[in-house]
């Protein structure tokens, strides 16, 4: 399995991150997506015309989205990463595009200068710390530290780099007590990988419990 990925880029980290919690070994080629744009290369584009990483290389099979990336991953090695309800999990994977296109495009703008309408997008994604801030409280409730269960699925994987880096993007994660004991739970997993800007001092102060 070929992985095109820019280390920077969270929407590679989150295949890297679910292929090393899986115990799978892929082959990663480093695309130099910033400052050469070589993911609009004539030889990305011909692997993936919508000039986006990462992209996901098994035998023919060549897969451009992350989310399907996810789910050929656990499908392969380790169905019960895809959830008991997978229409609950399919939200989620949503859910994360959305985060991608806000919290993301914040961190895009900032690190590495795009174009975005900043005030929006970081709006945005706060609404979305704000839903699962509640989803995670709810679920600490019942006793489950994760999204959908007590075990994590794709859909926590999906979710957290763009959580992860938003501070990245001017988006505090502060007010989020539940979100930060989540990222806290998910870097604890046997076989978590960091990656450059997912800071351990985001999830730290204050300590959630702690709170009065
Ligand atoms: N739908 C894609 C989005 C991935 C994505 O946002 N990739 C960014 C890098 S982090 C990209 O390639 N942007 C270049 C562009 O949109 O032209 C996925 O989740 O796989």
């Amino acid at each position: 399995m070929i992985l095109y990925d820019y280390v920077l880029s969270a929407s590679c980290y989150k295949v890297r991150l679910m292929a090393a919690l899986l115990g799978v070994r892929i082959e990663v080629r480093a695309v130099n997506f910033h400052p050469a744009r070589d993911h609009k290369s004539a030889e990305m584009l011909a692997l993936n015309p919508q000039g986006t990483l990462p992209v996901l290389v098994d035998g023919d099979l060549v897969l451009t989205q992350s989310a399907d990336m996810l789910r050929h991953l656990a499908r392969l090695h380790a169905p019960q990463w895809l959830g008991e309800d997978p229409r609950q999990t399919d939200r989620w994977l949503d859910f994360a595009a959305g985060l991608n296109a806000s919290l993301g495009m914040a961190r895009l703008h900032d690190v590495l200068g795009f174009d975005a309408d900043i005030d929006q997008v970081r709006r945005d994604g706060i609404t979305r710390l704000r839903i699962m801030e509640e989803v995670l409280t709810e679920q600490r409730f019942e006793g489950m530290g994760f999204l959908t269960h007590g075990a994590p699925t794709i859909a926590d994987i999906a979710c957290f780099p763009n959580v992860a880096l938003a501070p990245d993007g001017g988006v505090s994660l502060d007010p989020y007590p539940s979100v930060r004991l989540w990222m806290r739970a998910i870097r604890s997993l046997p076989g978590f990988i960091e990656m450059p800007g997912i800071h351990r001092l985001h999830e730290m102060a204050p300590a959630p419990e702690r709170a009065r």
